[in-house]
């Protein structure tokens, strides 16, 4: 520990920690703008200045550690005025249409402006002019809109290891790019959303596809469904101020009906069904000395990172559909014969957690009903303002059910949200299915938690099989070079492309932090507990699926509909 001093106040503070750190632990609030917890520091916006006794100039708060002795002003007249001019400098060059930009009312540098009481800009700069790239199918860029805090440059680089932006240029004509200036949907960029999550203004946000389904949901001739991800009904309520880790499922069903969808449906169904067609595939690989480890395949930030960099492991990984697409395939074919619709007239929206979700039913291995499977997918973030435009306030709606039969899910299912889920949903059904034994401990906590990388070993009547799961795809790079020397022995391993599993997806409400991503996971969790059925393979609306439509898990109809190879 040193002794230090803010603003007159001896505190203790371990040693090596920064003065922004000491001040966090002080409850001391400093402002911060290029500083992201998680994240390496630079000190380039220079809003986090204090004054430090015996020094001439201001310091970086986020880059420069304590000392003993040292004495801080966290607030002074020179503080105050410097963070101001800063601000400002910033404003001088930025668009000021705060009206006109997605994250008006969520923007760091609004609030920031507010804060400091900026009511005016003493400096007028030029102006940028860039084109808005609008290149990817998930991320839309708009460097005007950029402060150049590099929070984005620094998550794609150190979280998730994709290296797909840097800075490029200099002084005014320095931007945020590709690299070659290319545009971002030709770059080795995977679509995980998580440079939006750390953009604090509107210049990373999610392609839109509200204008698309409000078009759709007005078209007396569609007959429009929706499915929800396990982890929106997690977060959804955070936009209407409901505290991160509010289970909102029955208000969130009651909201969205409203919005005008015909059903209102449920992504878990099909993760449900994920679970029998991947159990069983992992079933016939392990007993039959197939390719292992088999690794899950749900996430397609995941899928597209394996394309670009790891493209030796594809026949390791599952040839499942994510349970996005395998809604989508059911929806158009058994549940629009069901109904007598003709799958053209079928609309099937997705609300997902998820930016890459916008790419992956963009795909072409993603049309086996013979259209496009799942036509339109729409952001957390996107399906609260659908919902604010309509003058639905979630908190005020009743609690509903979802439809039948692609509503009916069980816990393994809702488990899916948080990272380890998919590995525990398969470990229930499979242990269940290989031994003809009912489980007595249903709960996993090994493949549970926040840790990157984590590992189990799982005895299946007296055999051993070795899992490991990794979010974050910085986390799989580890994982996979262990794979790939040789050196693991895995026979399972789940990946998932964000941070904290889908809850952490990029598509999620902001801010989505570490704490917010804890409070959602343990959200999760709760819905199993509460659920009278927990594993896959006891849903009655999938086995009705097999028996009235597919036949076998794994059987040619289930091959051609719920599984894919993956054409790079
Ligand atoms: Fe996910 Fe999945 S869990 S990938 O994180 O397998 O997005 O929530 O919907 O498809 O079920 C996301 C979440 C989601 C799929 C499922
Ligand atoms: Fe990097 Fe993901 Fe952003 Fe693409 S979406 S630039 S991969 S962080």
């Amino acid at each position: 520990l040193v002794t230090i001093f803010i603003d007159g106040r001896e505190v203790q503070v371990p040693d090596g920690v920064t003065i922004l750190e000491a001040c966090k632990m002080e409850k001391i609030h400093i402002p911060t703008l290029c500083y992201m917890e998680g994240l390496s520091s630079w000190g380039g916006c220079r809003i986090c200045v204090v004054e430090v006794e015996g020094q001439p100039n201001l310091v970086a708060s986020c880059v420069t550690p304590v000392r003993e002795g040292m004495k801080i002003r966290t607030v002074s007249k020179k503080v105050r005025e410097a963070r101001k001019t800063n601000l400002e400098l910033l404003l001088s060059n930025h668009p000021l249409d705060c009206q006109l930009c997605d994250r008006n009312g969520s923007c760091e540098l609004q609030e920031l402006a507010y804060e400091f009481g900026v009511r005016e800009i003493r400096f007028q700069g030029e102006r940028k002019t860039y084109e808005v790239d609008q290149s990817s199918p998930s991320v839309k860029r708009d460097a005007n809109r950029c402060i150049l805090c590099g929070r984005c440059v620094r998550t794609c680089a150190e979280v998730q290891t994709v290296f797909a932006i840097d800075f490029a240029n200099r002084s005014f004509d320095t931007i945020i790019s590709p690299s070659l200036g290319l545009p971002l949907g030709q770059s080795v960029c995977v679509n995980c959303g998580q440079c939006i999550l750390s953009c604090p203004t509107g210049a990373l946000s999610e392609v839109s596809h509200i204008e698309m389904v409000w078009d759709a949901i007005e078209d007396p001739d569609k007959f429009v469904i929706l499915q929800t991800a396990p982890a929106i009904r997690v977060s959804i309520g955070e936009p209407f101020g409901l505290p991160p880790g509010t289970v909102s499922t029955g208000k969130m069903v009651a909201a969205f009906r409203r919005l005008g969808f015909d059903k209102v449906f449920d992504t878990n169904f099909a993760a449900d069904l994920t679970i029998i067609e991947e159990g069983t595939e992992f079933i016939n690989r392990f007993k039959k000395g197939g390719k292992l480890p088999l690794i899950t395949s749900c996430s397609p930030g995941w899928i597209k990172f394996m394309e670009h960099f790891y493209p030796d492991l594809m026949e390791n990984v599952s040839t499942c559909k994510s349970p996005q697409q395998m809604f989508g395939a059911v929806a158009k074919t058994y549940y629009a014969q069901k109904l007598g619709i003709d799958p053209n007239n079928m609309v099937v929206v997705s609300i997902m957690p998820c930016t890459a979700k916008k790419f992956e039913c963009q795909r072409d291995e993603m049309k086996s009903s013979g259209c496009q499977d799942v036509d339109y997918s729409l952001t957390t973030r996107e399906a609260a303002r659908m919902l604010k435009e309509k003058g639905i306030d979630l908190r005020e709606m009743p609690e509903e059910d979802f439809d039948d039969p692609l509503g009916i899910s069980t816990g393994a299912a809702a488990v899916f949200g948080a990272t380890g889920g998919v590995m525990e949903a398969a470990l229930r059904s499979v242990y269940e299915i290989l031994t003809g034994k009912t489980l007595g401990k249903i709960d996993f906590y090994d493949v549970r938690g926040i840790e990157g990388i984590k590992e189990a070993t799982v005895d299946i009547d007296g055999t051993a099989v070795n899992v490991a799961v990794a979010h974050g795809l910085g986390n799989a790079r580890k994982l996979l070079d262990r794979v790939r020397s040789g050196e693991a022995n895995y026979h399972f391993i789940e990946i998932m492309a964000c941070p904290g599993g889908c809850i952490g997806g990029g598509g999620q409400p902001i801010p989505t932090n570490l704490e917010i991503r804890m409070r959602r996971i343990e959200a999760i969790y709760e819905v199993d507990r509460k659920l009278p059925l927990r594993k896959s393979h006891e849903n009655p609306a999938v086995k009705q699926l097999y028996e009235e439509f597919l036949g076998e898990p794994n059987g040619e109809k289930a091959h051609h509909l719920l599984h894919t190879h993956y054409v790079p």
